[in-house]
């Protein structure tokens, strides 16, 4: 399969589980979507509250099917959807998008998790599955970058569940991987875009710098994954792509730039998982 990445980006995300483009979107397309974010109303009126171990609170707002808005241009161009195809090695088709709002101060933490862990239950019988992270705000330590250990997709799924006060995956486990794995920050720039499997187990401090870190989140599943059973997340649905330049095209376009989906976004009552700190 060809497609935006090389063999150096494919040989590395299958020994490593990620894979790291730096300005894959660059600063008008990046400028166009935070502008676009914060203006929109329903990210924060459909916001799903996620309590860390510490009570401190994240936001997230979750949609399934992408549209013809400017976050759908996002989820639909060619150079993220075959990205996700050459590293998949199959057509993929969208699990969901979501946008992650770990606001100044008061952003909590997630717990060590691979996606796998929580997606196994909505009957994907393979992890033949990714995420591609793109940087809406700058994202360090301070704000609670993403934090991910090189290689941990091999490990095979993890038991996930409710432990203490944490949900996440079996923290034995996890402790045991992380005395054996490197663990990577994707310290980011808006517009940097981290590819990664479902399978690869990460996790992010809170945030306790006075910026916000925004981060738009797109899930993909292989057509050959097709879930078996229903789930609050699609089963196959063919995808329609756009051009790369449909995001600037999308903005100069009258009848479009200030045009919302009306979409059905996730609520909490849509997904248990959601009560014990992920989205599933
Ligand atoms: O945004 C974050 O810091 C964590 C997101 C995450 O772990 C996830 O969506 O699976």
């Amino acid at each position: 399969m060809t497609g935006p990445l090389d063999d150096c980006d494919l040989a590395q995300f299958h020994r490593d589980g990620f894979v790291i483009r730096r300005q894959w979107f660059d600063a008008e397309e990046m400028e166009l979507l935070a502008r676009f974010a914060r203006e929109d109303p329903d990210l924060v009126s459909h916001h799903l509250p996620v309590k860390d171990a510490a009570g401190r609170e994240s936001r997230l707002t979750l949609w399934n099917h992408p549209g013809d808005d400017l976050y759908g241009m996002f989820s639909r161009c060619r150079r993220v959807v075959e990205g996700a195809e050459q590293l998949l090695q199959d057509e993929v088709y969208h699990y969901h998008a979501k946008m992650m709002l770990k606001e100044p101060r008061v952003g909590g933490a997630w717990e060590w998790h691979q996606d796998y862990g929580y997606w196994y239950q909505n009957g994907c019988l393979y992890p033949n599955m990714l995420s591609v992270m793109i940087a809406v705000d700058r994202a360090d330590r301070e704000n609670g970058c993403l934090e991910v250990l090189r290689g941990s997709h091999h490990l095979g799924r993890v038991e996930h569940g409710r432990y203490g006060e944490q949900a996440g995956a079996d923290p034995e486990r996890v402790e045991a991987a992380r005395a054996r794995l490197e663990l990577v920050r994707f310290e980011a720039e808006p517009g940097d875009t981290l590819f990664f499997h479902s399978n690869l187990l990460h996790a992010s401090g809170p945030n306790t710098s006075d910026r916000p870190r925004w981060t738009l989140i797109l899930a993909y599943n292989a057509r050959g994954n097709d879930p078996y059973k229903d789930s609050h997340h699609p089963r196959y649905t063919p995808l329609e792509k756009v051009d790369d330049d449909a995001i600037k095209a999308w903005a100069r376009d009258p009848r479009r730039s200030r045009a919302r989906e009306k979409r059905s976004y996730l609520r909490p009552e849509d997904d248990q998982t959601i009560s014990t700190g992920k989205d599933g």
